[in-house]
């Protein structure tokens, strides 16, 4: 039997690369319009299980103690009215696993690269635990870094999403989603510039309602993607300066610290307190040590945007390159096969059989199919 034949053996990045080559070649009217969505917001908020509710993907989900996702990740495209959806996962700041500019060096080289090929986002999905009773510390802070991330003119397009309500009393969740709404300290002055904000119970309907309301918008650069564009580097922009401030403050009261040991430490050899001086001159030690990683990891953002970048081209350069070389054999394979069949099997019309078998086991990826096969085999390291 045809179907039982093995025509040819693939390495399994490359069909799924052959399958997102073919996929863009036969795109055309009436095909679904190709969108994509960031997800974003603090760790463990549920970004992750958020996307594989929509894709019917698996990316890995954490638990509610460990950061769980390092690198900026694009989900299985899934259809929505018309629209192939792909949604965007990112790490969130203050990630227990990575610093903080490794995390805005992966964002900005992510969302800067695919815009030089021509993908806009079409909306920005921010999520926030209605669990959360106060919106200090991480909370806060990823939403300031949201903030510099998409500037003013795309609020248009980003939609708050709280979650978790089926672990909270619905009253107490309906107080503090209105405190998040009318005060200025939470997400009220986003939401006067257009930003919405909307519930996710955690199934697929709700989580529908939150797509399409993204769907058939005006897509908008993001604040970072247009600073980049111009040639600024992370540093420079918005969000990199937001950054840069935050580990300005960490030096200085590190340097405060460190000033009061030292008059500590004087004070103890002043009384021969041989022991004390030893414990506080580790602490001094430790706190330089801490001043010095901070200062070069201020200095290393730029350079830190520079590598990602020039990994992202040139992954996507092999993985382009292989692709081509996996279509090209796959042409080959499906000339002889079509010989084959002319010569030996005039009941079978065509390969058909062949291509759906390929289609069927191989998801239909597009650009950012690409990107995610080019990242998992490699695992990309930032650092
Ligand atoms: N009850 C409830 N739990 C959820 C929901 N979404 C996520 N969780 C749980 O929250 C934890 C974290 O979920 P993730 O999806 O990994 O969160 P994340 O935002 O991707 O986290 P990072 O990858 O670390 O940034 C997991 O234990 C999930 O099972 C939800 O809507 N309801
Ligand atoms: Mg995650």
């Amino acid at each position: 039997m045809v179907d039982d034949r093995a025509p040819f053996s693939f390495p399994l990045e490359y069909s799924y690369l052959m399958a997102s080559v073919s996929n863009e070649s036969t795109l055309h009217d009436g095909d679904p319009e190709e969108t994509t969505i960031a997800v974003m917001g603090p760790t463990g908020t549920g970004k992750t299980s958020f996307i594989n509710l929509m894709s019917g993907g698996q990316l890995q989900v954490g638990s509610e103690m460990e950061s769980c996702t390092t690198t900026v990740q694009p989900s299985t495209p899934f259809d929505l009215d018309g629209y192939r959806i792909t949604l965007i996962d990112t790490p969130g700041f203050d990630d227990s696993k990575l610093r903080d500019t490794d995390v805005l060096a992966m964002i900005g080289a992510y969302l800067s690269f695919a815009h030089k090929r021509g993908k806009v986002l079409a909306g920005v999905i921010y999520m926030h635990r209605i669990l959360d009773n106060r919106m200090g510390g991480i909370s806060s802070r990823n939403f300031k870094m949201f903030r510099h991330l998409c500037g003013d003119s795309s609020l248009q397009n980003v939609v708050i999403v709280t979650n978790m309500w089926g672990q909270i009393d619905l009253h107490v969740g309906e107080a503090r989603e209105k405190e998040l709404a009318t005060k200025d300290i939470f997400f009220q002055p986003v939401l006067k510039k257009g930003a919405r904000l909307a519930r996710h119970d955690h199934t697929l309907e709700s989580g529908h309602a939150i797509l399409r309301s993204l769907l058939g918008r005006q897509p908008q650069m993001l604040q970072i993607q247009r600073e980049l564009e111009t040639g600024m580097d992370l540093s420079q922009t918005s969000a990199g300066k937001e950054l840069n401030r935050d580990l300005a403050e960490q030096i200085a009261k590190h340097k405060d610290e460190i000033q009061l040991l030292i008059e500590e430490m004087n004070e103890a050899s002043r009384l021969r307190d041989e022991e004390t001086r030893k414990e506080l001159a580790e602490e001094h030690d430790r706190l330089q040590s801490e001043v010095l990683r901070i200062q070069i990891e201020s200095r290393n953002m730029a350079a830190g945007y520079a590598e990602a970048i020039a990994k992202l081209e040139q992954r996507m350069n092999d993985t382009e390159d292989a692709a081509k070389h996996a279509t090209n054999g796959v042409r080959d394979v499906q000339i002889r096969d079509e010989e084959h069949f002319k010569t030996f099997a005039t009941t079978i019309p065509d390969n058909a059989i062949l291509e759906a078998k390929l289609g069927g086991a191989f998801p239909i990826f597009g650009f950012w199919g690409k990107l995610a096969v080019m990242l998992s085999p490699f695992s990309l390291s930032w650092k």
